[in-house]
């Protein structure tokens, strides 16, 4: 009986070890997809306007002008506070809490836009 009881598990610890090689794989895929985006402050633009990402990229905006600027959510969703010239802000993009129109409070003609795919 204990014999028996060997060879009924073993199959299980088996298909217990595949699953788990195949999640190890399937996470490194999803973390390797994953893109940084990077938005310059420039002559008081956003460049580009608009960035096109994928849940679980990140956004970095960095100041490329000589004034302070922010990347503002327009829902207030997140902020980064005031940027000097140099700072950097990064954005993991989480879920659509996270999308769609963004400004400068500063300077309101300063208007970006984030969509996902
Ligand atoms: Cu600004």
């Amino acid at each position: 009986m204990a014999s028996l009881g060997v060879k009924v598990m073993r199959p299980g610890l088996w298909i217990g070890l595949g699953v788990m090689i195949a999640g190890g794989v399937l996470s490194l895929a999803t973390s390797a997809a994953a893109e940084t985006h990077v938005v310059e402050m420039r002559g008081f633009e956003f460049f580009p306007a608009e960035v096109n990402v994928a849940i679980g990229d990140t956004i970095v905006w960095v100041n490329k002008d000589v004034v302070p600027h922010t990347a503002t959510a327009g829902d207030g969703a997140w902020d980064s506070g005031l940027m000097e010239t140099g700072d950097e802000f990064s954005l993991v993009v989480e879920d659509t809490v996270n999308v769609g129109d963004y400004v400068c409070t500063f300077h309101p003609t300063m208007v970006g836009v984030i969509s996902v795919d």
